[in-house]
Parts: C-alpha cells; structure tokens; sequence
C-alpha cells in the first residue's frame, strides 16, 4: 500500500514522443579507470559474434545511460545478462548507471500511469494498473530479475502481481498477440515463485491453430517460439490431471516451428532462424533432430560488418542463442546472484562509441503510395519526396508530411526495431479487428523485411504502404 501512495506523489511526467530524435551517445568522459577493450576473440565464430554484438549493444548507450530513448533499456538489459552475466557482476561504472536508468525509467512508467487515472480508492488503483503494457511490464521483470532485483518488492511495489492483474484482460488493444503474452508467462515463471497458473497456460494452448502456429507466424514461426520457451518454463506448473493434454498441445507447437525449417536450416530470417533454435532447446528437442549447428550458422551469417544483426531489436533476440540460452534461461542467470563480489576489476568496457558523420548524398525522389487494401473505395495516395541520398525511408516520410502542408500526415511509435508506423491519414493501425499498416516495396510490392527506418530509398523508388488485415 505504502509503495502505491509513494508512486502518486511521485506523478514524474515525461513527455512521449512521436518523432525519433537523433540519438545523443555518451562522451567518454566517464571512462572507468578499469576499462580495457573486452578480450579478443580467438577462432570460435560464435564467441566473436557475441563479443562484437555486446560491443556494440553497449556503444547505443546514450546521454542519460538508457537505450533508444528508454524505449528498449530492458530489452538491452535482458540480453546483456543473457550474453553473459559477468556483465552485471563486473560493476563497470556504465553498467551500473544503465541498470540505475532502468529503475528509474520504470518508476517514471508507474508514475505516469499513476497520473494518468488519479490516485485514491483501492478500484481506482486497478484501472491505473492497467495503464502499463504487459511486453514493457515483463521485460523490465525479466531484466530486473536478471540483475538482481527483487520484483515483488521493487521500490514497495510489487511488479508480479501488477502484471499478472495486466495480464488478465486479454486480447485487447495493445496487448493482442501470443508474442506478448508468452513474455508475459516468461516473466511470472522466472520472477521467485509460482506466478504461473493454469489459466495462462491454457491462453497459450488456446491461441495455437490446428498447426500448432499462432496468428501473426508466417514464414517464421516467432510466436511459436515464444510460446515453447513460455511453456517450457511454466510445464512445472502443470497440474497432473492435465498434462497429458498440455504435452499433446505443447508437441504441436513444437512441430509448427519444425514445419517452418527450410532445406538450408534456415526458420524464416534471421531473428526467426535464432527464436526457433532458441524454443528448440527449451524444449530439450535433441539438436541432430534439427540441424541446430546448420541452424546456427544460418543466424551468423546475418551479422553485419558493424556487429549487428540489423538493427538493435534484432541484435537482442538473436543474443541469447550466441550464447546458448533462451528467455527461459534468466533463472541460470540469476544463479549469479547468490555470489559475491565476482571478478570487479575486470569490468568491461564499450569502447569508443564510433559516431558516424557522414556526408548527405545528392537530393533524390521518392514515391510514397497509401492505399487502402480493406476499403478499396477509398482511392490511394500519392505523395513525393526528396531527401538526400541515403535517407531513410522514414526521413523521407518526414519530409513529404513537412512539405505537403496538411495533404500527407503519418503517426509513428518507436520501438525496438525502431519507428513502427501506427497511422497514415489519419487511418490508424486497428488491434481490435487485427488492421494494420504494412510495407511494401517498388512495382513488384514486394513485402519489407524491416522498417523505415532500416529502408534506404533508391532515386525514383516506389514505396508503398497498404492497409491490411493480418
Ligand atoms: C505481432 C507483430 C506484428 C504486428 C504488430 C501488431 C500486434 N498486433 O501486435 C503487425 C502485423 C502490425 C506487424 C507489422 C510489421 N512487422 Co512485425 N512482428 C510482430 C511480432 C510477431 C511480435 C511483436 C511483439 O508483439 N513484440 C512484443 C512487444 C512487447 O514488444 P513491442 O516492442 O511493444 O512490440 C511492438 C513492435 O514489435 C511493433 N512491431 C511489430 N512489427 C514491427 C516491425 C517493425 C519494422 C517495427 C519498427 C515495429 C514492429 O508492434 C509491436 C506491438 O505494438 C514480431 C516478432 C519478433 N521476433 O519480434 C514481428 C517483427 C517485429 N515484425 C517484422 C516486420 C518486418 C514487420 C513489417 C515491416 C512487415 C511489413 N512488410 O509490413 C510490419 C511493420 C510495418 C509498420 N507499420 O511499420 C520483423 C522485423 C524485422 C526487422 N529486422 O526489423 C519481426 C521481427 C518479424 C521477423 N522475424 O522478421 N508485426
Ligand atoms: C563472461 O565474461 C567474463 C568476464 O569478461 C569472462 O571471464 C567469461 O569467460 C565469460 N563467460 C562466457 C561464458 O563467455
Ligand atoms: C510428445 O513428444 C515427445 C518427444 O518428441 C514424445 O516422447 C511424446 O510421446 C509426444 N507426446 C504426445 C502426446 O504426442
């Protein structure tokens, strides 16, 4: 109770932004006296992956020592403490300011929501729970859990039985896919003691088509996979009289992943290829049966020059597979925390944060097209826009809304994979009857594998974006 009248008077209001603003890296003047580069990798392909890929998760910390604008610092955290979990245990000064900048984003989360719906009677207090979404609640759970915390006692609150009141309304706007809600049983399962009961156990098994696959799986089988790991962790929680039926849903979902493997070991992408490896070995699937070391090279091979996986959301769910866990492996982790004062001198360090400055290209022209692919009545849209050659698709959305006075107009959330676009005049994405804006690309519509802000526009391109049911 104390904690809940603490939270509004706390009332921390932090503006949400719509626009991305560049990042703002850290100068290195808060160097750690102790810091070296991190020990060279020798031959093993897969340590080096997960070197450089930490590496370079740590150079995207910014000013105030979070992540994407507080947008991903769990995300981040969490898969730092996968990686390896000396990261928390080293106590480099950065380290720490990070893991500070995550309760204290958090707690600016709780107070916002507390703004939000007012303080006072205990009914009141319910609905201002459910201000706060259940990825982000248990994301900052697994990463707090991850490095120590105790989350039924953070700052007198307690994290668990707030999502698990979040997660009882399900689905909804916001919190709609199968994704979410294994995140959700991930972190009740890994936060200390039983959270999970039966009735989420049996959401997961009820969002399984005849496949085993879930809405929102296609060429990959993520959600699946979120699943399996979700399952996997909570298969103790089972009760005995319904097990039998839970071991028959739970090996069709692993056999939607497996339907997913291509010749070359490859499940979809890479992010997908690294979450289906990941469920696999939740689920103790011996790894011949799948290839896992084919499997794994598919994922290696998606790793950019600059170390990462294309982009940071990407760079953090492939992390733990370099490391040969899961999202069910934060209870190995937490192991960690029972001992003391481990290896403090040998604290890691991001290096030198490399700020590209590069020179703007020549101004090139782009079409944007809107069109409408549930009301095809509505005629579609087209808008042009010049930017400097190696723009991003988003900077030219910007720039056509910049200059069209009115006539063009998008909305943009951002995320770990950076700004998901949620509107276009004025038509908005819509979870409730599963419409959503989708990205297509040039004459051929080809669908896109990433976001806008991963798109570089050639001159002259056509970019397309299509409302549609998913
Ligand atoms: C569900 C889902 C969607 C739903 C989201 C709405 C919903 N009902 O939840 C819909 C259908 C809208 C969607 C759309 C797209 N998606 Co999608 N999506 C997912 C999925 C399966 C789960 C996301 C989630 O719930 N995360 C959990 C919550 C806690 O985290 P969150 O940050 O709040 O999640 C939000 C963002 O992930 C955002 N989102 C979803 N997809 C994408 C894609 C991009 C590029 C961005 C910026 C944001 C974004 O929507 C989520 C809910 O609000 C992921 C799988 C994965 N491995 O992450 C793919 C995934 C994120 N999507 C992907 C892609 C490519 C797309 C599209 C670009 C496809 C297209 N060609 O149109 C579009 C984005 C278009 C846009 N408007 O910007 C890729 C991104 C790959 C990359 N390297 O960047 C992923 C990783 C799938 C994959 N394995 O390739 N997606
Ligand atoms: C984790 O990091 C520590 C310190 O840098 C290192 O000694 C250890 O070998 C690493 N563990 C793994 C499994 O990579
Ligand atoms: C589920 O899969 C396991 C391992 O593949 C197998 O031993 C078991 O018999 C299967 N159970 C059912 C009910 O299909």
């Amino acid at each position: 109770m104390k904690g809940f009248v603490s939270i509004c008077l706390l009332l921390l209001a932090l503006s949400s932004t719509v626009i991305a603003k560049p990042p703002r890296r850290y100068d290195l003047e808060l160097e750690d006296a102790t810091s070296q580069t991190p020990t060279a990798c020798v031959d093993d392909d897969v340590t080096c992956a997960l070197l450089d890929a930490t590496k370079w998760l740590l150079q995207q910390q910014e000013e105030d020592w979070g992540w994407n604008g507080g947008i991903s610092t769990s995300s981040v955290v969490l898969a730092m403490q996968l990686a390896n979990e000396s990261w928390y245990h080293g106590k480099a000064l950065k380290t720490q300011l990070g893991i500070k900048q995550l309760e204290i984003e958090l707690l600016a989360e709780l107070g916002r929501s507390a703004k939000l719906s007012g303080c006072g009677t205990s009914s009141q207090r319910h609905s201002r729970l459910a201000k706060i979404s259940v990825g982000r609640l248990a994301l900052y759970i697994l990463a707090l859990e991850s490095t120590c915390h105790d989350t039924r006692d953070f700052y007198g609150n307690d994290l668990v039985e707030l999502l698990e009141h979040n997660m009882r309304r399900f689905p909804r706007e916001g919190f709609n896919n199968h994704f979410q809600y294994s995140l959700g049983v991930l972190a009740l399962c890994q936060s200390g003691d039983g959270s999970v009961k039966l009735k989420h156990i049996r959401e997961l098994l009820a969002g399984q088509r005849e496949d085993g696959c879930y809405r929102f799986d296609g060429e990959g089988p993520d959600v699946a996979s979120l699943s399996v790991m979700a399952l996997s962790c909570a298969k103790a929680s089972v009760p005995a009289s319904f097990r039998s039926r839970f071991v028959q849903k739970f090996n069709n979902t692993v056999s939607c992943i497996r339907s997913k493997q291509q010749e070359d070991g490859s499940f979809g992408n890479g992010i997908s290829t690294a979450l289906a490896s990941q469920a696999l070995k939740a689920a103790n699937i011996p790894p011949s049966l799948w290839r896992a070391d084919v499997a794994l090279q598919r994922v290696l091979e998606t790793q950019h020059e600059d170390s990462h996986f294309g982009n940071l959301g990407a760079t953090v769910q492939i992390l733990p597979l370099l490391a040969n866990r899961h999202y069910g492996s934060v209870e190995d982790v937490k192991m960690a925390c029972n001992i003391q004062g481990t290896d403090s001198d040998n604290s890691q360090s991001g290096g030198a944060p490399s700020v590209p400055t590069e020179q703007p290209g020549p101004p090139i022209t782009i079409q944007i097209l809107i069109e409408n692919g549930i009301d095809t009545e509505e005629p579609s849209v087209t808008v042009s826009a010049t930017a400097p050659a190696g723009s991003t698709l988003f900077q030219f959305l910007q720039e056509a809304m910049a200059s069209s006075e009115g006539a063009f107009s998008f909305e943009s959330k951002m995320t770990d994979f950076g700004n998901s676009m949620t509107s276009f005049n004025g038509l908005a994405n819509d979870g409730v009857n599963h419409r959503y804006w989708s990205i297509l690309i040039g004459s051929d519509r080809e669908s896109a594998s990433t976001g806008t802000d991963g798109i570089f526009p050639e001159d002259g391109g056509e970019y397309i974006f299509y409302y549609r049911s998913y």
